[in-house]
């Protein structure tokens, strides 16, 4: 176990404005009611958003996009079609830095983004000893309440976080990739626990671990990228079990590369949906929400009809319905910026039904819900 200590200057805000903001949230969820997502697609005109990640908060009624190579946070407002990017401070337009996963939290409404390296995605994995952060921000005030610099924590011997979920403890989990591990970020950012690091001796750490991670209850589930498998933790464990318990599924399906993750709200912990990036998104489902097992349903395959080099980046819930995001993340970069030429994007709604065979059994047991 080892704690981080902020840099004073880091602390944009103060651990009494957080509780207010927490208690504030909790009571405006319960009446949250956001107007209903007018059907089909999403589209959103931002020069250079390469959205790698989308996050829907009730609350606010206002959907999260992590900007990706200009590393930065959007928020778009359905109602009104405006995106609004909030610069992270001593991040943003660093060419080193890429915000991966920006996810609301249900429990304190307030947001998480997770910032990663560059420069190991670039190498494959071999170059971790650049800075990855984790920011909290407080969407309601518009600011920032801490920073909390992970790589002081992981010491560069592990690295590359992307998603990163919660509990209703006020505790943060980041997930990280080369290899797979979890930290354990308490409220105030001030405290960061190893909670999971397997023994980096014996693991090849250029191996592709845990990209998406999210929870359900105290069950904390993981989905390793090169093993294809999901694995299950239980939150409430002084620290992550050495041998994480693989969820058997049945269905055995098969995940080639997975990415992020998602339990949706209004499945109530049940259905989880998995992107697999060439491939679309993966349907499990656990009847009883403890994963100790799981039926897989189907696979909600890709947009065939969207222009060449698309991968699936992630897929959450809007309102009440599910969407994917796409992105074409190797597109050439413009000179003297971050990013590529693209200015249009879309967030697609997944009509489980409209979809080809084996597709429609999946609409069916969804809507038995
Ligand atoms: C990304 O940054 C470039 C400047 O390098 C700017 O022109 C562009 O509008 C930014 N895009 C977004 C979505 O923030
Ligand atoms: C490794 O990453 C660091 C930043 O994290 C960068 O400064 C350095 O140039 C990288 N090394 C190589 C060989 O790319
Ligand atoms: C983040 O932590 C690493 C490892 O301790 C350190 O080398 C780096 O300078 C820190 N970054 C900043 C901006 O303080
Ligand atoms: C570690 O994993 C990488 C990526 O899968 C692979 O290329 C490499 O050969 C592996 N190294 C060892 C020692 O197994
Ligand atoms: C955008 O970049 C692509 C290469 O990725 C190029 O073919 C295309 O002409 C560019 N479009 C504009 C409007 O600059
Ligand atoms: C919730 C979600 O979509 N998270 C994803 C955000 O992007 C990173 C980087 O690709 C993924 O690892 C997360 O799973």
């Amino acid at each position: 176990m080892r704690a981080n200590t902020l840099q004073a200057g880091l602390l944009l805000g103060l651990l009494g404005q957080h509780q207010a903001a927490f208690c504030r949230a909790a009571e405006a969820h319960k009446h949250a009611r956001c107007p209903d997502m007018p059907p089909g697609r999403i589209t959103i005109n931002a020069y250079q958003l390469y959205p790698e990640n989308l996050s829907w908060d009730p609350v606010h009624c206002q959907l999260y996009l992590s900007v990706l190579y200009n590393s930065s946070i959007g928020i778009y407002h359905p109602e009104t079609k405006r995106l609004q990017t909030v610069s992270i401070p001593g991040q943003t337009l660093d060419v080193s830095l890429h915000v991966a996963g920006t996810i609301w939290d249900k429990h304190s409404s307030l947001v998480s983004s997770v910032v990663t390296n560059a420069f190991t995605i670039r190498s494959g994995g071999t170059n971790i000893s650049g800075d990855n952060w984790l920011n909290k921000y407080d969407p309601a005030e518009g600011k920032f309440l801490w920073q909390v610099n992970l790589t002081a924590v992981s010491r560069g011997r592990y690295g590359f976080f992307t998603d990163v979920t919660h509990d209703r403890r006020g505790s943060t989990w980041v997930s990280g990739a080369f290899p797979g591990t979890v930290l354990k970020v308490d409220k105030s950012g001030k405290r960061v626990e190893e909670w999971y690091v397997p023994d980096l001796e014996r693991v090849n750490r250029t191996q592709h671990g845990f990209t998406g991670i999210d929870s359900v209850g105290d069950t904390l589930l993981v989905v390793d990228a090169t093993k294809g498998a999901l694995f299950r933790f239980d939150m409430r464990d002084k620290k992550g079990k050495a041998t994480p318990v693989q969820v058997a599924i049945t269905p055995v399906p098969t995940i080639v590369r997975s990415d992020a993750m998602r339990l949706p709200d209004k499945y109530g912990g049940r259905v989880l949906l998995i992107t697999d990036q060439s491939r679309g998104v993966l349907v499990l489902r656990s009847r009883d929400t403890s994963w100790r097992t799981a039926e897989y349903l189907g696979l909600v395959p890709a947009d065939g009809t969207l222009p060449p080099g698309s991968l699936t980046a992630a897929v959450s819930q809007i309102g009440d319905r599910i969407y994917a995001l796409p992105n074409w993340f190797f597109e050439p970069k413009v000179p003297g910026t971050f990013a590529g030429n693209r200015s249009t994007w879309l967030i697609l709604q997944r009509r489980w039904s409209l979809c080809c065979g084996g597709v429609e059994a999946i609409e069916s047991n969804l809507a038995l819900f």
